[in-house]
């Protein structure tokens, strides 16, 4: 059990950010010795990703950066989220360290302290370097040592500038999509595999955090979590069943062990082969935050032929949807914040939330995304409730800033504030960016969040 976290001084104010990542943004996958990573040589599998998209130029941000940084700016952002893409510093994973790669996250930073930004630094937001994949990547027991010497060298590189820091992004996504269910890298399809993802990541995070907390004087570590409520296709037992088995993956399989200190009964009995003495203490590491993300409720099905033995379903029809089908569901929100509040006794980041669509440029070149403004507001409205009703909630950072790539979706689904035309790469802020500045000044104006 982690120690229980300071109160939130009155003084110390609610952080309004905005969330980006690596891969989807950057671009440059070949510039500056940066090596491959799981992601572009899962990008060349034909069919995997819509359209043929790749992450090669994204939203070019690895160039752009400055005027990404004055968006931020103009919009009154208090702190942005971004990952360091572990094949830039360390082309093959380990070993040979690329000084261009890393100054590249040098000039990053500073540009963003510039700009009175709080800069928050995730490790990993799924780009493992592709050499460690081919030597066993997260199937292999070593992936703890290889993932800690990378956060030593980040914190050694940025921890003077850099505070807050996250070891993963979402394992329990990455765990699932990319060993249990193959939609994502290495696109694996295998239980026993999962379940060596699991709990390999879960020794990488304890090593890095103790690797970030000795490298970084002050330094504020957490972990980010995608955190939904999983619910059945149907009230058929074997859809309950599916629910159930979803929620200890998607849910517990991680945060459970990190900040509690053991798995789920069940999973810590299906994992036990490869759980050695002392694994769980080296896993559980003192943290300072938790990061949650959320968008929807997500729904399972029985599946006797699927490997996990569940399915993936859709929401049930006649829920309302966003443009890209799924659920909006406030309410959920607000109950997942109280209840991994009461469970995880830390003080609550929400890292990511937002909505995906299908944003354009209207004749006269603006991009009216009310759904998205719609979206904010209900969940940040579900948010406040929770905080009211007791939950440490303490900020929020909207996914995106800009436009990218959404993973197996491509460039098709839009998520940023910010308008990319990927033609030109020109930067056009949605109406939902100039809503999200004055909602940052409105709440900034009136203290803390928690008023509903
Ligand atoms: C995730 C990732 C983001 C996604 C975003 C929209 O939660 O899957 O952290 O990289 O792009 O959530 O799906």
């Amino acid at each position: 059990m982690n120690r229980l976290p300071t109160p939130l001084l009155p003084t110390e104010r609610f952080i309004w950010g905005v969330s980006t990542s690596s891969y989807q943004i950057e671009g440059a996958t070949k510039t500056d010795g940066r090596g491959p990573s799981i992601w572009d040589t899962f990008c060349q599998q034909k069919g995997r990703i819509a359209n043929g998209d790749t992450g090669d130029i994204a939203c070019d941000h690895y160039h752009r950066f400055p005027e990404d940084i004055a968006l931020m700016r103009d919009m009154g952002v208090q702190a942005y989220r971004f990952s360091v893409a572990w094949p830039r510093l360390l082309p093959n994973g380990r070993g040979h360290f690329n000084e261009a790669g890393a100054a590249f996250y040098d000039r990053l930073i500073d540009a963003v302290l510039a700009a009175g930004i709080e800069p928050w630094l995730c490790l990993y937001h799924w780009d493992l370097p592709q050499a460690l994949d081919d030597e066993g990547g997260w199937l292999s027991r070593d992936a703890a040592g290889w993932f800690a010497d990378y956060a030593t060298l980040v914190a050694r590189r940025y921890g003077d500038r850099v505070k807050r820091f996250a070891t993963f992004n979402e394992p329990g996504v990455f765990a699932l999509f990319g060993f249990g269910l193959g939609w994502q890298p290495p696109g694996v399809v295998d239980a026993d595999a999962h379940r060596k993802a699991i709990h390999h990541v879960n020794l990488a995070h304890g090593e890095a955090v103790d690797a970030l907390r000795a490298g970084v004087s002050g330094a504020s570590i957490g972990v980010i979590h995608n955190m939904q409520p999983c619910l059945p296709a149907s009230a058929a037992l074997e859809d309950l069943a599916a629910a159930a088995r979803l929620h200890m993956h998607w849910n517990q399989a991680f945060p459970d062990p990190q900040i509690l200190g053991y798995y789920p009964t069940i999973l810590a009995d299906e994992l036990a082969p490869q759980i050695a003495p002392g694994d769980m203490a080296r896993i559980c590491r003192p943290l300072d935050w938790l990061g949650i993300n959320h968008y929807s409720p997500i729904y399972a099905r029985g599946d006797k032929n699927a490997p996990l033995g569940y399915a993936w379903a859709g929401p049930p029809d006649g829920t309302p949807q966003s443009e890209i089908g799924w659920q909006v569901h406030p309410d959920a929100f607000r109950d997942i914040l109280l209840e991994a509040s009461r469970r995880y006794h830390l003080p609550i980041y929400v890292t990511e939330n937002g909505t995906g669509g299908r944003d354009q440029l209207d004749h006269t070149g603006a991009v009216k995304d009310q759904h998205r403004i719609n979206y904010l507001n209900a969940y940040i409205g579900a948010m406040q409730t929770a905080i009211a009703a007791g939950a440490d909630v303490r900020g929020y950072f909207v996914w995106s800033l800009l436009d990218n790539f959404e993973w197996g979706a491509g460039y098709g689904d839009r998520f940023g504030l910010i308008y990319v035309d990927y033609p030109t790469l020109r930067r056009i802020p949605k109406s939902s960016a100039r809503w999200y500045a004055d909602r940052i000044t409105r709440e900034t104006a009136t203290g803390p969040a928690g008023k509903p």
